[in-house]
């Protein structure tokens, strides 16, 4: 049976730093939580479920333009090039391009690896031609791909919007590396656009309330890093919509005054205090443009739905 290869590398996420890159937000004066935190094996299995929660509109509608434009994506594509999957998660998504796209290799990156691990075996043994990579990093700040990838046309996958996580200057540091290691092959993007504030609230706080176990669930996966104390059940999830940065945000609010600690440090919470988690940025047609011009991106396709709530891309 062909076993996919799991690539221990230069950029190994250290723990020490996570747990460094943790407290830090926690002593700032408004308190974050880097949003890659919420993805340990509890919050990877919570966003998927997310993902089946009808008011939780981008994976869906993501989904129908991927099947849609499978052949106009394909030709835009090309055949048979090194697919690299930005967030794999559980490869579903860039299992579909297979057929259409036929990649000549598949690396699948994320930041959680465990997960990463279990999908891609499941997927090796269903396509046992396609050499298959896998490994563990975090892209937020640096992307190299490793040695042992062939140095031939690579199409980057970067699906569901993730993109809008960052802030629009990190993200054009990150489309830039994009566009220097696609070695003259491309991006396939998908990308969540602006829309009503009560389409983008009822699908960051959803009735089921499976966004807010997702966000909270991020206080135990700190628990688990930094080996502190914070008490869940003192939070509640809350959503705000930023016009002026275009973006939705989420937070987690202090439903009573409360403190963590952890290794003889301590953050003070005050009844209503905000532990920032998560921006998700929201685009404009025009915005995305621009955004992946300045980044090096030059012939620019974009398939959208008639409401126009995403956006898939192909930038070359
Ligand atoms: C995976 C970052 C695209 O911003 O919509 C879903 C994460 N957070 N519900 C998004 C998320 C709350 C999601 N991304």
């Amino acid at each position: 049976m062909q076993k996919p290869i799991f690539l221990e590398n230069h950029q190994i996420i250290q723990p020490h730093s996570l747990a460094l890159e943790i407290e830090t937000g926690l002593l700032a004066e408004q308190a974050a939580i880097a949003p890659k935190f919420l993805y340990d094996a509890l919050g990877a299995h919570l966003f998927t479920a997310i993902t089946f929660v009808p008011e939780y509109y981008p994976t869906a509608v993501e989904t129908s333009l991927l099947t849609q434009y499978k052949s106009e994506i394909a030709a835009a594509v090309g055949k048979n090039p090194v697919l690299i999957d930005l967030g794999a998660g559980d490869c579903k998504k860039a299992a579909r391009l297979f057929e259409s796209i036929q990649p000549a290799s598949y690396l699948a990156i994320d930041f959680s690896v465990e997960y990463l691990k279990d999908s891609l075996e499941k997927l090796q043994n269903q396509y046992s031609d396609i050499p298959m990579y896998g490994i563990g990093m975090d892209f937020s700040k640096t992307l190299t791909i490793p040695d042992s990838i062939t140095r031939s046309p690579r199409t980057f996958f970067y699906p569901g919007s993730s993109i809008g996580n960052f802030l629009p200057a990190e993200a054009e540091t990150l489309l830039k590396q994009i566009n220097r290691e696609a070695l003259g092959g491309g991006l396939l993007l998908g990308v969540d656009l602006m829309k009503a504030d009560h389409v983008l609230q009822a699908a960051y706080d959803d009735p089921l309330k499976i966004t807010a176990a997702f966000n909270l669930n991020i206080l135990r996966s700190v628990n688990a890093i930094i080996d502190s104390n914070f008490d869940v059940s003192h939070f509640c999830h809350k959503v705000l919509i930023n016009h002026l940065k275009e973006r939705v945000e989420l937070y987690l609010e202090a439903r009573l005054d409360t403190a963590v600690s952890w290794h003889g440090k301590q953050r003070v919470f005050k009844k209503g205090e905000l532990i920032h988690t998560e921006n998700s940025h929201k685009y404009s047609i025009a915005s995305i443009q621009h955004l992946l011009n300045r980044s090096g991106f030059h012939a620019i396709k974009i398939w959208t739905d008639p409401q126009q709530y995403f956006a898939v891309i192909y930038a070359q």
